[in-house]
């Protein structure tokens, strides 16, 4: 996978996806954001990918959407770049296999909006989250106000997104938006150890819960449980479940 602002790999079934505009500390302009939608349309559709890391090259994560392009948007042009960003992260969000944000740097407004469509967000002391936007004269547009609340809370997101200010990664920890804190020499090795793990698993099953997790959210607790009956009752079609039960019932004979 060739693009101009990132840099692909595959190793061991986990794909690493870095963002690769550091002189722009990897701000989202619309070619990184068509870039990125590409390149997860194609993972998903790469049954030898059973997992994400995304990441971002030099200092930064993510340091938001690009503000010299978006400062001349008109509101139809900023509707039709929100709409782009959205879209994107939705298919990061429902992709089939999970998506581990390993936060190098800054996570700022479009930054902190993608590390949310990840699964989950593991971040280097050196990580800075928030979402700046309404000291620029603009509300979140990439799914901030959403994604934020349903991960910390409503209070919490009210507070930094009205605040405008930025926390460090222990405090985002302390807030629930990142799943671990570690050095950041350690912050890819950590991240790939993860996926590592999960990939040991197996795949329709972690697919599986994703969606029950995604989709439950979305809904009623009595619909949300009919989605993972559902969705439990599917793995019993599959090769794995048969495999792995066997296996256990199986040690030591
Ligand atoms: N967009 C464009 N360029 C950027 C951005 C950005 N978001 N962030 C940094 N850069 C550029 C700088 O302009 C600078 O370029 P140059 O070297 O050519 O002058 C280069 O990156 C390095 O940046 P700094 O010199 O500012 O580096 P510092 O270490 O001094 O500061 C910061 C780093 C604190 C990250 C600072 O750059 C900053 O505050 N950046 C902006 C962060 C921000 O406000 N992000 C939110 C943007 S709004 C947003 O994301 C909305 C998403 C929804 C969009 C919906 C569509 C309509």
């Amino acid at each position: 996978m060739d693009y101009k602002n990132l840099l692909v790999e595959v190793d061991s079934s986990i794909a690493t996806v870095k963002i690769n505009r550091p002189k722009a500390l990897n701000a989202l302009n619309t070619e990184t954001v068509k870039e990125l939608s590409d390149c997860f349309e194609k993972i998903e559709n790469d049954d030898s990918i059973l997992a994400v890391i995304l990441t971002g090259e030099g200092r930064s994560f993510v340091a938001g959407a690009d503000i010299a392009e978006m400062s001349k948007m008109t509101p139809a042009q900023a509707k039709e770049f929100a709409n782009a960003g959205m879209s994107t992260f939705r298919k990061i969000e429902k992709l089939s296999k999970p998506v581990i944000a390993a936060v190098n740097g800054f996570a700022l407004g479009g930054g902190c909006e993608i590390s949310m469509s990840c699964d989950m967000r593991i971040a280097s002391t050196k990580a800075l989250f928030g979402q700046p936007e309404v000291g620029l004269g603009i509300t979140p547009g990439f799914g901030g106000t959403q994604r934020l609340q349903r991960l910390i809370g409503q209070g919490n997101a009210k507070y930094l997104i009205y605040t405008a200010q930025n926390i460090k990664a222990d405090k985002a920890y302390e807030m629930g938006l990142v799943q671990e804190v570690v050095e950041p020499e350690k912050l890819y090795d950590r991240a790939k150890e993860i996926a590592t793990q999960i990939v040991k698993n197996a795949k329709a099953a972690v697919s599986y819960a994703k969606e029950a997790i995604n989709t439950g959210n979305q809904v009623d607790i009595d619909s949300a449980m009919k989605v993972e009956e559902n969705l439990f009752a599917m793995c019993f079609s599959t090769q794995d479940q048969k495999e792995r039960m066997d296996k256990f019932l199986n040690k030591g004979k």
